[in-house]
């Protein structure tokens, strides 16, 4: 513990916590565990949430689900737990996740040291006693020697300012702040704006409740079935029977996620260009059978090169149009001119049929935008469609807003704000130079969201925790990274993005769908086996590329 090394050593005055931790969704939940229950240290967590599952407790949306398999999309660090819980379904719904992290939370006695309903204002670092001085809108002014963000990459809502917002009469809400007693769309007309992950999920189900739906679409996704089913008893076991080599396996892959057709399968190795048409559509083909994101373990030629990736558009373009009736309206909805996966593929639940029934209509907004919103509804290229409710699914500021949206202040006063001002910088996507002793987890810079972000959160939430007892064994009490070292990881990071077609695409993973945003890849797009690689060598050749105090 490091407060008792604290007073053993009359180094410093004693803070009121080795670690605060911002943010009780899985990354924070699994740190609390691994630096308390395993380690000693004392830890207290924040959350705005008045409970835990970070943004599983926010997006309650009809229709809300994982599209990684439960059985992947879950825990690995405790033997005991993947054996004991139950998935009812093969994608979790957001209810089941967030029992899940319920059931985590109250299983290894967590929430003692979570305070909710608490939004955490600013994290300054204290040069003089190298501490931070955490702020809560509750009136918690705390200090800890370690400040640890978990805010999550799709947490901070994106509510675009459309012209005339604060006139509409009618009720609103964005799929990330969805109220918990449900919304009743019955008789009304209602509008949805955007057609990403949640509102592919919740236009089917909204067009059988209301009177009238309208979709607004600036971007139409490449839509995959997802093909929920419930769990069945052989699935399940065979599953928690070989869990050891699932996770191995999983850790390997690109996308931390393996299961095909109920089999835990290796990613491709052949590229696309290599084998024969036949073998490309008998893959693609197999993969569309067994539904969700499997693609993303197809040919790894599909990421880099265009004639690869124009095989999967075509064949995406092919299966997407047998399932629209309207041929105008399948025009706006079969993506046309980007590469597909470099903007997240979008699992659906019945999306594309519901274009086909009488009360829904599409508009598309990616020539002319939405010119204003009136008290009475959505004016598009001077038509306006008259609603009742106003549904934003219009996503994130994803990655970096969850933590430039709190008032961080590192050394000499450095805003966040200002040293992310071109992108987010960060060594590793672990640390970032100038902010001693602060931990990002599922950040910037990290694999995130191209990877299944609950394995990498106890990935990194061990590393940290090894880094903070070497820093304790040491007697040191800061680190951060070195500018050059910081440098380097953020032209790697870029290199390696550049060697793909992500950048091509316009997309939440380049910060293109927020207007102003810095284009650059958010995220480390050179895979888990990489990035861990790296991450181990630095720890093990003594913190390489940070500055030890
Ligand atoms: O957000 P999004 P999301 N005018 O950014 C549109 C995860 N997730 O909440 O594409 C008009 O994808 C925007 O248009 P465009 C998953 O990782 C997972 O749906 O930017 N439209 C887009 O259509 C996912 O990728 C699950 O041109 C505007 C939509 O709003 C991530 O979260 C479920 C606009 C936003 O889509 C984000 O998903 C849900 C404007 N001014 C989420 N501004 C599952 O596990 C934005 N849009 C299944």
């Amino acid at each position: 513990n490091l407060q008792e090394h604290f007073k053993k050593s009359g180094e410093e005055p004693v803070c009121d916590f080795d670690v605060i931790i911002v943010g009780a969704g899985f990354a924070g939940l699994y740190a609390l565990h691994h630096l308390r229950n395993e380690r000693g240290f004392s830890v207290r967590v924040y959350d705005a949430a008045g409970g835990v599952g970070g943004t599983w407790y926010w997006n309650r949306y009809p229709g809300a689900r994982v599209d990684i398999e439960s059985v992947e999309y879950s825990y690995s660090f405790s033997h005991e737990l993947q054996q004991e819980w139950k998935w009812s379904e093969r994608y979790p719904s957001q209810a089941e996740v967030l029992r899940y992290f319920n059931h985590v939370a109250d299983r290894f006695d967590l929430n003692r040291d979570i305070q909710l309903s608490t939004r955490v204002n600013s994290a300054v670092f204290d040069e003089e006693t190298n501490q931070w001085i955490i702020q809560t809108d509750r009136g918690d002014h705390v200090r800890a020697r370690y400040c640890i963000m978990a805010t999550g990459f799709v947490s901070a809502p994106n509510k675009p300012n459309f012209k005339g917002l604060e006139t509409f009469k009618g009720k609103q809400y964005h799929t990330a702040k969805w109220p918990h007693e449900g919304v009743d769309f019955s008789g009304q007309r209602v509008g949805v704006i955007g057609t990403g992950s949640s509102g592919v999920q919740t236009i089917p189900l909204i067009a059988k409740e209301a009177d009238e739906l309208v979709v607004f679409q600036r971007t139409p996704g490449y839509i995959v079935p997802l093909r929920n089913c419930p769990m069945t008893p052989e699935y399940s076991q065979s599953v928690k029977e070989n869990y050891g080599k699932w996770r191995r396996t999983e850790r390997k892959a690109f996308g931390g996620y393996i299961a095909l057709n109920f089999e835990p399968v290796n990613p491709n190795k052949k590229l696309a260009m290599e084998v024969s048409p036949e073998e490309r559509q008998a893959d693609y083909e197999m993969r569309y059978q067994s539904g969700g994101l499997s693609y993303y373990n197809s040919f790894p030629d599909l990421f880099t090169t265009k004639e690869a990736n124009d095989t999967l558009v075509e064949f995406f373009q092919e299966k997407m149009r047998e399932r629209i009736t309207d041929s105008d309206v399948a025009e706006k909805l079969i993506p046309k001119d980007y590469p597909i996966l470099m903007k997240r593929l979008v699992a659906d639940n019945g999306y594309l049929e519901t274009f086909n029934r009488d009360n829904v209509t599409l508009v598309d907004v990616k020539n002319s935008p939405i010119e204003e919103i009136t008290p009475n509804g959505v004016v598009v290229e001077g038509k306006e469609y008259k609603l009742d409710t106003i549904v934003f699914a219009t996503g994130f500021d994803a990655v970096t807003g969850s933590m430039t949206r709190i008032d961080i202040r590192g050394r000499n006063g450095l805003t966040l704000n200002e040293h992310w001002a071109n992108g987010p910088r960060n060594y590793l996507g672990l640390m970032i130079a100038e902010f001693p002793n602060l931990f990002m987890l599922d950040g910037p810079g990290s694999p995130g969201a191209f990877f299944q972000p609950i394995l990498l959160s106890e990935y990194q939430g061990r590393w940290l925790g090894e880094c903070i007892e070497y820093m304790n064994r040491h007697n040191l009490t800061c680190i951060e990274p070195s500018a050059e070292a910081e440098n380097e990881w953020v032209e790697h990071s870029a290199e390696m993005a550049n060697k793909t077609l992500l950048p091509k695409a316009d997309s939440w993973y380049m910060g293109a769908n927020i207007p102003g945003k810095p284009r650059v890849s958010l995220m480390y797009i050179g895979g888990f086996p990489n990035y861990s690689k790296q991450c181990n060598a630095a720890a093990v050749n003594g913190y390489k590329g940070f500055i030890l105090s």
